[in-house]
């Protein structure tokens, strides 16, 4: 484990039991900055450029939640690109994503103790106000109880806590009577009957008005939940039941927890992604520390911190033992399968782990955490964001980026334990990629697609919650906070809870619960909030010298060059026959292959690899045959490049990977279906057609606007209500036949995004957009032209300053002057030069098809995990990684008491079941959504 400090967490200074009061003062330590030594490594950051920052994170707040109340509120949460409310029922649904939203000003609630962080607190007294006034939680809607709780309850008892204190401090809401506490209450209530389980696991979802039972719930047939869903509960509950004195919100998230860590896998102690709520079985045995577990792990020490109570941080230590155990191959957390944990159960990490860094620094357990947040900044530094999914060679395995503040969080917390201002460079190029990347003139957008740059549009509740949260505090000092902020415990949704709250009503802590607990020793406390002084004795450099063997894993990884911990069990063994190498030509493959799962259970481990192997290549080769997506950037005013929709490509025309970008005016094509040859020439001639979808092949569409002279075309999907945020990416097939002819790109859009392009029509008349495989940078898109200078910089404090409202007009206003323009000027790329063989591939061939009809293909885009068709080169050093890997395992080897496991003989028939099973839950898993 941990050399960290090279000593045991608490140390002498703080007692190895600690009673919840001193935890509570040493959980503070873990929120403490480690002030300001710093003598060497990252240059310090000066107090000017820090205020400088966390002012920029404060005008970025207000264009978020300014935009919010402006054209979204009293909706749950802003669409940023259509800037209007997302109201549930009234857009396409998005599946389980849409299960947070509940008809009651979620984003408002989500916000209202960010505006007490941030020292708004004239803007937080109006909008508790708001909420009091405008929200209603009795709306007949199913949502989400872990979305429920984290956010709303979550929100509602954070905004209690700071009004509490404000009131108390004798200058604001001196009015305030506890009403956000009984709405809590209200609230509490409501999510009860969801825990009417005989396991007393909740069910996942329930109907604010009706519950779950009742047949207009519309809910309660589910059977399964994940464990995060089921153990996310304690701390707003916990809290809940000690400000009101009603226990029973306490006890029934204590059953919940109780019920989870009696069903651990109780070799391996680790816990499953999935739970049926009635029957306690695993549903799905994978484990990692990400998406479907997170929060459950982070609400067990946090509970100790908040409550005191140390069966919670037995149950903690014990998981985040397994965790090192199994799952964490640093820089790398990998997931495994509960019952065979040296088996990984993925080859690919999702982006919800980047908390764990944080949540390490909290444990005490600093190394891994500065090694893992260091490879995620890697991957960040590469995608300007951190996609959804990697692979462990960091590959993008799918592409979005719903602006999640995972990393902001662990960030701030590395900073705090370490005090080394590197962190605060990673803040800073966090708040440049917002800005420069995600920022619209209607808030911040989701990214569709970290490749293209591509926008959805998304501003999600929690990037007011966490992400500014977390930004303000990593820049800010003491002074700058209007309260002691180590008097507070960060829910999982960054919400506030004083620490205060372990001395009240704690008599209700251990009544009804079911679980027993040992006693403990001394070894169930090491590593639990250790003070820095004992993290970082007399060096300064701690930090950075974990980091610096890691400086190129990102560029330097070899694709799929992995070594599992089990392979270097088998010394001076053959390696296993990898899926990728097999060739059904090969006889000694063959007969390794026959082997599998007939001798040993190595025999069957390879056997189970290599078949997940071969699904993820037989799916990865599927989507190499699918083009890639594309951008159509609006980069006329008032839009500036700033508007990036995701486009369908085609298998004929222009190839944009190969090409450079297309710029020109759009114009409508007469008729509009591009069916027949155009009557309009002369307004298509040199500029970008629109062309609607429908009636003829999409060949014969491009062949019309280019014989009247058009540049490019868009085809605009003709079902009213389509969306890239809810559709699979769409390829536009050819007609079969011989396509060379056609020699201008053209790309497809949904209908919601080809509205924008048409509304903006309507209402500036000239729109220029841009076609290209990625979004371009704005300097560039902007040479030439006249514009505001805020535009350029991402300069957020010229924002509010009044936008021209033409080029000609712009030219009175702050504006820069940028020399040349063309059609096809040599434009400056976002990405980096090793990326610009992506999506290079071949076109895939096309089959006859019309354009209406299914056989034209689409990517899972949306409902599945992408795969990047990037390669990261071989270029000798990619062996620092394996090498790092087989000493890791060498030495789990020498601790690990499971190391025999892979040697027992297993029947055939078991390992069969056993290769169904896994099978099975693999695919699973695949199909899930994070
Ligand atoms: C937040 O709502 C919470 O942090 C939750 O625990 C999982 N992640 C989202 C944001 O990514």
């Amino acid at each position: 484990m941990s050399e960290a400090g090279g000593g045991r967490g608490c140390g002498s200074s703080v007692p190895q039991r600690a009673p919840w009061s001193l935890v509570a003062a040493t959980a503070a330590f873990c929120l403490v900055s480690a002030t300001s030594v710093w003598t060497a490594g990252a240059a310090p950051m000066s107090r000017e450029e820090r205020q400088k920052l966390g002012n920029q994170v404060l005008e970025m707040f207000d264009h978020a939640y300014g935009n919010y109340m402006e054209h979204a509120y009293p909706a749950d949460e802003l669409m940023p690109l259509t800037c209007r409310g997302r109201v549930r029922g009234q857009e396409p649904s998005r599946g389980d994503v849409d299960d947070a939203l509940g008809k009651f000003s979620l984003t408002l609630i989500d916000s209202l103790d960010t505006l007490v962080v941030l020292n708004k607190t004239k803007e937080f007294e109006d909008a508790v106000r708001k909420v009091l006034r405008d929200v209603n939680l009795d709306n007949d809607v199913v949502v989400s109880v872990f979305e429920t709780n984290i956010r709303v309850l979550g929100g509602l008892l954070g905004g209690h806590s700071l009004a509490i204190m404000l009131k108390e401090k004798g200058e604001y809401m001196q009015w305030y009577n506890d009403e956000l506490l009984q709405m809590a209450k209200q609230l509490g209530y409501k999510l009860l009957p969801a825990f009417n389980t005989t396991s007393g696991l909740p069910y996942p979802r329930i109907n604010l008005k009706f519950g779950v039972r009742k047949p207009e719930a519309r809910t309660g047939t589910e059977t399964d939940t994940c464990t995060a869903c089921a153990g996310t509960l304690i701390l707003e509950f916990a809290a809940l039941s000690r400000f009101t004195g009603a226990t029973i919100f306490e006890e029934y998230a204590r059953k919940a927890l109780d019920f989870l860590w009696e069903k651990r896998q109780r070799s391996s102690n680790l816990v499953g992604v999935t739970i049926n709520i009635h029957t306690g079985d695993w549903v799905r045995k994978d484990s990692g520390v990400g998406a479907g577990i997170d929060s459950y792990y982070e609400y067990l020490l946090k509970a100790y911190v908040l409550l005191g109570d140390d069966s919670f941080l037995e149950r903690f230590n014990t998981h985040y033992d397994a965790i090192m155990r199994y799952i964490s191959q640093p820089p790398l957390l990998l997931d495994v399968h509960i019952h065979k944990p040296m088996l990984n159960a993925r080859t690919w990490m999702d982006a919800l782990l980047a908390f764990f860094p944080g949540l390490q620094v909290l444990k005490g357990d600093i190394r891994p955490a500065i090694e893992t947040h260091e490879m995620l900044y890697q991957v960040i530094k590469k995608h300007n964001f951190l996609p959804e999914a990697f692979t462990t060679d960091f590959r993008v395995h799918w592409a979005q980026h719903p602006l999640r503040p995972e990393f902001a969080e662990s960030t701030y917390f590395l900073y705090k334990a370490t005090g080394d201002p590197y962190y605060l460079e990673v803040g800073k190029t966090l708040i440049e990629n917002l800005n420069k990347y995600a920022r619209v003139p209607c808030g911040f957008a989701a990214m569709k697609d970290v490749r293209t740059g591509s926008h959805e549009d998304r501003m999600d509740s929690f990037f007011l919650a966490e992400m500014f949260k977390y930004l303000y505090l990593l820049f800010a000092d003491k002074e700058d906070i209007i309260f002691d902020i180590e008097d507070y415990i960060f829910t999982t949704e960054a919400h506030l809870l004083p620490l205060w709250l372990s001395t009240t009503n704690q008599s209700i802590s251990k009544k009804n619960t079911t679980s027993e607990y040992t006693e403990l020793d001394d070894s169930n406390f090491d590593w639990t909030c250790p003070n820095t002084q004992i993290l970082f004795p007399n060096d300064p450099l701690y930090a950075q010298s974990i980091r610096e063997p890691l400086k190129n894993v990102v560029d330097k990884s070899c694709p799929r060059g992995i070594i599992r911990v089990e392979e270097s069990f088998r010394s001076g063994a053959k390696p296993p026959l990898r899926a990728r190498d097999f060739m059904a030509t090969n006889p000694e493959h063959l007969e390794i292959l026959k082997k599998m799962g007939a001798a040993s259970s190595i025999d069957a481990e390879d056997g189970l690899r290599f078949m997940q192997e071969m699904i993820e290549l037989s799916s990865q080769q599927q989507k190499e045959q699918q083009l890639p997506p594309r951008a159509v950037q609006i980069v006329s005013h008032p839009f500036f490049g700033r508007v990036v929709l995701t486009a369908g490509p085609a298998q004929f025309g222009l190839d944009l990977s190969k090409h450079k970008e297309t710029r020109g005016f759009v114009a409508s094509s007469k008729p509009y279906n591009g069916c027949s040859e155009l009557t309009n020439p002369e307004a298509v001639m040199g500029k970008i057609a629109l062309i609607q979808r429908g009636q003829c092949m999409f060949a014969e569409k491009a062949r019309n606007v280019q014989n009247a002279g058009a540049i490019g075309g868009i085809v605009i999907d003709d079902n009213e209500g389509s969306s890239s945020d809810t559709a699979p990416l769409f390829q536009m097939a050819g007609d079969g036949k011989d396509t060379d002819d056609i020699k201008i790109p053209m790309l497809f859009l949904f209908s919601k995004e080809g509205s924008i392009i048409l509304d903006a029509i309507r209402e500036y008349e000239e729109v220029e957009v841009l076609l290209s495989d990625k979004a371009k940078d704005r300097a560039a898109i902007l040479k030439g032209k006249m514009i505001p200078s805020y535009i350029i910089n991402s300069n957020p404090e010229m924002e509010n300053e009044e936008q021209p409202s033409s080029e000609n007009d712009s030219q009175n206003q702050s504006a820069e002057q940028i020399t040349s323009s063309s059609q096809e000027v040599d434009l400056v790329d976002q990405e980096s030069p090793e990326e610009s063989s992506l999506n290079s591939q071949p076109e895939s061939p096309s089959p006859a098809d019309t354009d209406n009809a299914a056989s034209v293909s689409a990517s899972e885009q949306n409902s599945k995990p992408m795969e990047n068709h990037e390669t990261t080169s071989l270029d000798g050093e990619c062996t620092d990684l394996d090498n790092q890997l087989q000493e890791q395992s060498e030495t789990e080897e020498d601790s690990n008491p499971n190391v025999s496991w892979g040697k027992k003989v297993q029947p055939i028939d078991s390992i069969l079941a056993d290769w169904n099973e896994d099978i099975e839950a693999f695919e699973m898993m695949e199909k899930d959504e994070l």
